[in-house]
């Protein structure tokens, strides 16, 4: 099971590139990766399992955060309806967006930053995502609120992209224009 320890964190090289397509039927080794990925997000969200393992919470994990650049991305979380939206996904892509932007009112946290950024990170309100899950099935997800936000900062961990980049340097809370705020 993965823990903290093979969380690698910011300034590691591997969260700066660009990470590879995973080839279509994934490789046994592969899915194993991604459900290990999806089961430490699940794991992490039990209060008993994050103590014993002092795992910190969180949502969503991408490749990348465990030194494994390849395309796969895991999300666990429910919806503001509370739905539960449980996703291990090969090779996501953004294939249409809002104009309208959001952002999350509370900043964003990454479990490769071991310190709080504070500041508003200008997202997609709305995203079309499609990748290949577990089962090799095509998905497509339309997302929007946290899930919209959280798939973005996990694609952009595809792509080398820290959710601080986003972040305006001179005025962190600056307005961000054509953006609603997005509570947790
Ligand atoms: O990619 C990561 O580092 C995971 C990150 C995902 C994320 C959080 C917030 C906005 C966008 C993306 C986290 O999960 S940080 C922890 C967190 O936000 C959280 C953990 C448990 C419950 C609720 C939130
Ligand atoms: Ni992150």
């Amino acid at each position: 099971m993965l823990t903290m320890d093979d969380i690698v964190r910011d300034g590691h090289p591997v969260l700066r590139n660009v990470a590879e397509e995973v080839p279509m039927p994934p490789s046994q080794e592969d899915k194993a990766i991604l459900e290990s990925m999806l089961q430490y997000v699940i794991n992490s969200q039990d209060p008993e399992i994050s103590q014993r393992h002092g795992l910190r919470p969180g949502i969503g994990l991408a490749a990348p955060q465990i030194n494994v650049s390849k395309r796969m991305i895991a999300v666990h979380l429910t919806d503001e309806k509370d739905n539960l939206l449980s996703y291990a996904l090969f090779n996501p892509k953004i294939v249409s967006h809002s104009v309208e932007r959001s952002y999350l009112q509370s900043g964003e946290g990454c479990l490769s930053v071991d310190e709080s950024i504070p500041g508003y990170v200008p997202r997609y309100a709305r995203v079309t995502v499609k990748g290949i899950d577990l089962e090799g099935n095509e998905v497509k997800l339309r997302l929007k609120g946290l899930p919209s936000i959280v798939f973005q900062h996990e694609i952009d961990h595809l792509n080398g992209v820290m959710f601080y980049d986003h972040i305006n340097k001179q005025d962190p809370f600056a307005d961000i224009p054509n953006a609603s705020p997005v509570e947790r």
